[in-house]
């Protein structure tokens, strides 16, 4: 069977020419005019990235490779006795734009498992983090002390040649992928104090080694919900803000490593990854203040004070889509199936039925619906992962799959550095004032 690396090698020279096709037949065309409220308003609808590996509809969501999360978890190849896929595949998906084999699939939780030790000297960084430390801000002193080792690195000071930079990037897209779920488990094993890690089973998959180093790979939901966490947090277009990181600071041909330690500073922030932290900050204040079952009218009035306290309601909107989420909808049936009687689950479905009338009401969001972190922390709640500092760790394991993916293939198209054009207010005033 071809392996992921031997199928890109195949890949990529028709996807070279691919792309000289467009520029040549199109190069020169316009995408429409650039608005002066674009360019204060966070560059939204800006066409300005290329990314083949998942693009999100405003309406329908996300598809991977042109693929919908339904159709995923359909087409996928599972574990035994699993329903969900695995994450495996999904990253061949993105890759590839094929769905891999089951034997391909193994391949790669093989592969993953035998390059998954982290350096001593990375234990040792982590070791001596403060437990108050923030569970992110390791995470992502980890993966840049990770380059310490990067192919890419060394292969660039030994002066590969520009045509070669793939293949050292892959191995450390590999590498990076690998090495997360150690690093993951030590943190919170170190922050949260459960005790020492055990080693990685190079006869399992990917996600069952991450439930174990966490400590939870006893309860086949909770690896069976790992896989279908890293599946749907993988990848979500070019231009969000951990996905655009890692490319800008991959464009300065910073390694996979560097380019993903900043894209995690990204996911971070809590318009962003964090925002599944908040969201069960945010329902943990309200079961205090209102108890277990309140009612919809003292749910509707919590909500309405944590708007006129002149915050956001966490879970809630997006820059780009205008529906329901469908990363919440997988993970509502999800629910629906392992936990359908969970009371904080309860709670998320009871709140999904108000906020966005109160959104709308308020007038402000251009989308009321529910994103992914509205749901994802109950269902980690619900197996005992219940420290929320830790959440957007396990986003940050998945969200390297489609990073690493794009890194590999703006490296093997050549994809330039990244240098938009920034305006003074005053040069905007000059070039309007007299047209
Ligand atoms: N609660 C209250 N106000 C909201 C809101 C929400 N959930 N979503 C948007 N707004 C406000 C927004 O703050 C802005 O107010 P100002 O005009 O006073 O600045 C106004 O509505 C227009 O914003 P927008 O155009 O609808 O949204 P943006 O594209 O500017 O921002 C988000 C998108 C995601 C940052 C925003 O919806 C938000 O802050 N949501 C809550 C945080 C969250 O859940 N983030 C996670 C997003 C997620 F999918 C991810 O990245 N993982």
């Amino acid at each position: 069977q071809t392996t992921l690396k031997e199928r890109l090698a195949e890949l990529i020279p028709i996807q070279q020419e691919n792309v000289k096709r467009i520029r040549a037949e199109h190069g020169k065309k316009s995408f429409g005019p650039v608005l002066v409220d674009q360019v204060y308003g966070g560059m939204r609808g800006l066409p300005a990235l290329i990314w083949d590996g998942s693009v999100l509809d405003a309406d329908e969501g996300i598809r991977f490779r042109g693929k919908s999360i339904p159709e995923c978890q359909d087409l996928l190849p599972k574990a035994a006795g699993g329903s969900e896929p695995l994450p495996e595949g999904l990253f061949w998906l993105l890759v590839t734009g094929e769905i891999p084999t089951q034997e391909q699939v193994s391949q790669l939780s093989q592969d993953w498992a035998a390059r998954a030790a982290i350096p001593e000297f990375v234990e040792e960084i982590l070791d001596r983090c403060p437990p108050s430390l923030h569970p992110m801000s390791q995470f992502s002193l980890a993966v840049t002390a990770l380059n310490h080792n990067s192919a890419f690195a060394k292969a660039y000071q030994d002066g590969i040649s520009k045509k070669d930079y793939w293949g050292p990037t892959f191995e450390d897209s590999m590498d990076l992928i690998a090495k997360l779920p150690n690093i993951a488990g030590r943190i919170y094993r170190n922050v949260f104090g459960q005790g020492k890690l055990p080693a990685i089973d190079s006869t399992k998959d990917y996600s069952h080694n991450l439930a174990s180093l966490l400590g939870f790979a006893e309860d086949p939901a909770f690896v069976e919900l790992l896989r279908l966490y890293i599946t749907i947090h993988s990848d979500h277009e070019g231009g969000n803000v951990s996905a655009h990181t890692g490319k800008l600071v991959g464009s300065a041909l910073s390694d996979p490593f560097l380019a993903y330690a900043a894209a995690l500073n990204g996911l971070a922030g809590p318009l962003h990854g964090l925002a599944n932290q908040e969201v069960l900050i945010w329902l943990r204040k309200m079961q205090s203040k209102l108890g277990e079952n309140p009612s919809d009218d003292a749910v509707k009035e919590y909500i309405w004070s944590t708007l006129k306290g002149g915050q956001v309601v966490p879970g809630y909107g997006h820059a780009v889509l205008r529906k329901t989420d469908p990363r919440y909808t997988a993970q509502r049936t999800f629910a629906l199936k392992h936990l359908p009687e969970d009371p904080l689950f309860k709670l998320v479905g009871q709140i999904y039925n108000l906020v966005p009338d109160i959104l709308l009401e308020a007038g402000k969001a251009k989308n009321p619906w529910p994103n992914v972190d509205a749901h994802s922390g109950v269902l980690l709640t619900h197996y005992g992962l219940t420290q929320m500092q830790f959440y957007t760790v396990l986003f940050g394991v998945s969200r390297a799959f489609g990073v690493a993916a794009q890194l590999i293939w703006d490296r093997a198209l050549g994809a330039p550095l990244e240098r938009p054009k920034s305006y003074s207010s005053a040069a905007i005033d000059q070039i309007f004032r007299d047209k």
